[in-house]
């Protein structure tokens, strides 16, 4: 299982315009931010192009995979499973997209599969389906981001998330509105009392704009990565 402490969601309309040191075409700037985030310590990567489609996206989502195979991280491809398998990679899919199960059935035993999860009830099916290699829950907050935004959930409601999922091997990472500044609060506040006495953390963030829209995503890689891996200790 992959370290999921830094999953970075792609997001290239937030990308700020290339400096000047860059010299490569313009159109594969993505590229090299995306390197840099890399360097500065992601650990997983997603592509979400909800604006190009078709063999735009599939040419997109195959230099991001010859990227992420240079660092040796895994690349989840956001809704689209034709792509997934096409590329060999592993996929990420919604409540409304293709129900896990097939998803599974379409990729295989080897691939990950991620599910977005809002829900304690939501959370529940996922471990009932015993499909999903990880959720994504959210939005803990609100976020520019993404459009059709479900409830935001806040750290409470990412707990009670937690909560359900338990001590399944299920891994978790929050997503919406994470950034230095609202991490330690996250981190705070998120951990689940067990019955056995221990907590359920998160097992990793997830960000669009706190990369995609850096000048400087290595340093900004760096800072979520610190943040989360000198996160306290839970009993
Ligand atoms: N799913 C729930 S919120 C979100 C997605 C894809 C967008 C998160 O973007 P940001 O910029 O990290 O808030
Ligand atoms: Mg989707």
């Amino acid at each position: 299982m992959p370290n999921f402490s830094l999953y970075y969601v792609t997001g290239r309309s937030l990308l700020p315009p290339p400096p000047s040191s860059y010299t490569g075409p313009k159109e594969d700037y993505y590229l090299a931010h995306l390197e840099q985030a890399l360097k500065g310590g992601v650990t997983v990567v997603q592509v979400r192009e909800k604006d190009v489609d078709g063999a735009e996206f599939l040419e997109v989502a195959r230099r991001t995979k010859e990227v992420c195979d240079k660092y040796d991280v895994p690349l989840f491809i956001n809704d689209r499973v034709d792509v997934a398998l096409a590329l060999k990679c592993h996929c990420h899919v919604g409540q409304t997209d293709l129900p896990a199960r097939l998803v599974r059935q379409l990729l295989g035993p080897d691939a990950l599969i991620g599910v977005s999860v809002n829900t304690p009830e939501e959370m529940q099916v996922v471990m009932d389906e015993g499909v999903a290699d990880y959720v994504g829950v959210g939005p803990c907050f609100g976020t520019q981001t993404k459009k059709n935004l479900n409830p935001i959930l806040g750290p409470r409601g990412v707990r009670a998330v937690l909560e359900t999922l338990g001590e399944s091997e299920i891994k978790a990472v929050i997503i919406g509105g994470i950034t230095p500044s609202t991490i330690p609060n996250v981190l705070a506040q998120t951990p689940a009392p067990l019955p056995s006495g221990g907590y359920r953390a998160l097992d990793g963030l997830a960000v669009v704009s706190a990369i995609a829209a850096s000048t400087e995503p290595e340093t900004a890689a760096r800072e979520l990565r610190e943040m989360f891996d000198r996160k306290p200790a839970y009993p």
